[in-house]
């Protein structure tokens, strides 16, 4: 057996996959290993990673990816950016790690900009001011509390962090770091600027290294816990949005936009340099670094998460409803009965996301949404029309024509949506893969573990998953 296996483990809004990517020189084919939940934990008003329980996880999903397929070569973690946890000076994790839906941020927002106002963080770092960003989480906890400045040895983003607990190794991936606020827009490196004001010392921050790095050998305790033999572990493009990107198989690159689809939306195109510029920081644009160093221009939307929050407050009142209910009873209706607009911070925090799109609508005199049907087919439709107009936004800002589409990840399972943003754009949607992350990060790895060309690592995406395309259905109307 001569083919290639690897392990991409993706954590998601909720829940955490061990996945198997099998390489035979030609295709990859992927097989789910272990899936489990992945629920922070709230803890008197605050939210933290259960990263305990998600390493034990992971340990189990490489225990049986070994006791079925035998050897394996490599692994590598995959998650949201922005979270991160402390290491002390003698390499204990100090405490479990906040989730970015915590709320801390808001009391210190204000101290923060004073120091560094956003126009000036996104000039610095290319990076659109957010208080769920690392920057705004970092400060928030180091903000007066000099015990902890005094304790803390490195700060690790997540997928560093558990890449440390599995090798004892501490790097910061270039990827994920370039998601926190505190990196420099054109050199990638550390903006001393960013820290200098914020009195945050740069000390805490590991050796930097590019998305595709070996960084080195599963523990050799851990292996023989797991009863396997040596395994690579390698920083990926450890951003699941920098893996999803990845896993594109572009039909005309330079005319072609993405749509990450998942808990959050996400709507780029990717660039060679940063677009740092008055309009793309009014737009609500952000800069991250990609595979490969280039740059990847998107806007966050609020994405599936709603649908989800909606889905979550119809289980808990006995009446859940399956994703493809969820399609078929969007499907029944012509048009939605009104617009939201999925970035209202009405919508960001968890509740009672029917009752919230209900008084949107009163709040901005639209037709108020009554049924299941109703809101799903609001949530899909505004979802399609942001895209629309982030579409509009991108060429605007690029000076391009965006002939093609490409959207990936869960959310395109979600048949109606893939339609309606060809309806809302005009143009065509090439869709697929699905399983966009885990499959970004399986050619990440093949590319740094020299299997590939860094390249070609696209084609091998091209040749083993098929899209599927739609194409709009009515003339746009501007
Ligand atoms: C998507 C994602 C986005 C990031 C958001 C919060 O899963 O990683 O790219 O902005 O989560 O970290």
């Amino acid at each position: 057996d001569d083919t290639i296996k690897l392990l991409a483990i993706d954590l998601g809004a909720s829940s955490g996959r061990v996945m198997l990517g099998i390489y035979d020189g030609d295709t990859l084919r992927m097989e789910e290993i272990h899936r489990f939940a992945n629920i922070p934990v709230q803890i008197r008003g605050q939210l933290y990673w259960d990263v305990l329980k998600l390493f034990h996880e992971m340990k189990q999903g490489i225990q049986k990816a070994h006791r079925m397929f035998g050897q394996l070569q490599a692994l590598s973690v995959d998650t949201w950016g922005v979270d991160y946890g402390f290491l002390d000076k003698q390499g204990q994790l100090l405490y479990s790690p906040h989730h970015y839906r915590d709320q801390r941020m808001a009391a210190n927002s204000t101290s923060m900009e004073a120091l560094l106002p956003p126009r000036e963080q996104f000039a610095l770092t290319g990076n659109q001011p957010s208080l769920i960003n690392t920057v705004y989480q970092l400060y928030s906890d180091l903000q007066g509390n000099v015990d902890l400045i005094q304790t803390v040895g490195k700060i690790l983003m997540m997928p560093d962090l558990f890449h440390y607990l599995f090798s004892g190794i501490a790097v910061a991936e270039q990827t994920i770091w370039s998601t926190s606020g505190l990196l420099d827009a054109a050199s990638s490196e550390i903006s001393e600027e960013v820290f200098n004001r914020l009195g945050i010392p740069t000390a805490i921050i590991p050796e930097g290294v590019s998305a595709g790095t070996v960084i080195g050998l599963v523990d050799p305790e851990i292996q023989a816990e797991l009863g396997i033999g040596p395994m690579t572990i390698i920083a990926g493009a450890s951003h699941d949005t920098a893996s999803a990107v990845a896993s594109i198989p572009y039909i005309r690159k330079g005319e072609a936009a993405f749509i990450s689809c998942g808990t959050w939306s996400l709507v780029g195109m990717e660039t060679l340099e940063p677009v740092v510029t008055d309009q793309s920081y009014e737009y609500g644009f952000t800069n991250e670094r990609c595979f490969g160093s280039t740059n990847r221009l998107l806007k966050n939307i609020t994405g599936l998460w709603i649908l989800q929050e909606c889905d979550r407050n119809w289980a808990e009142a006995g009446e859940p409803v399956s994703y493809s209910e969820m399609v078929q009873l969007a499907g029944t209706l012509a048009q939605a009965p009104a617009i939201i607009d999925p970035n209202d911070p009405i919508f960001s925090t968890p509740g009672n996301m029917p009752q919230r799109i209900r008084e949107y609508c009163v709040k901005t005199v639209q037709p108020v949404p009554h049924t299941k049907a109703e809101i799903i087919r609001v949530i899909l439709e505004s979802l399609a029309l942001s895209y629309s107009q982030t579409i509009d936004e991108l060429e605007a800002l690029t000076e391009t024509t965006i002939r093609t589409i490409h959207m990936v990840g869960g959310g395109i399972q979600n048949e109606l949506l893939c339609q309606l943003t060809a309806n809302a754009t005009g143009r065509e949607i090439v869709a697929g893969p699905a399983e966009a992350s885990a499959i970004g990060n399986i050619v990440v790895q093949l590319a740094a573990i020299g299997i590939v060309e860094a390249s070609a690592f696209r084609d091998i995406v091209a040749r083993s998953y098929t899209p599927v395309s739609y194409h709009p259905a009515i003339v746009k109307h501007s």
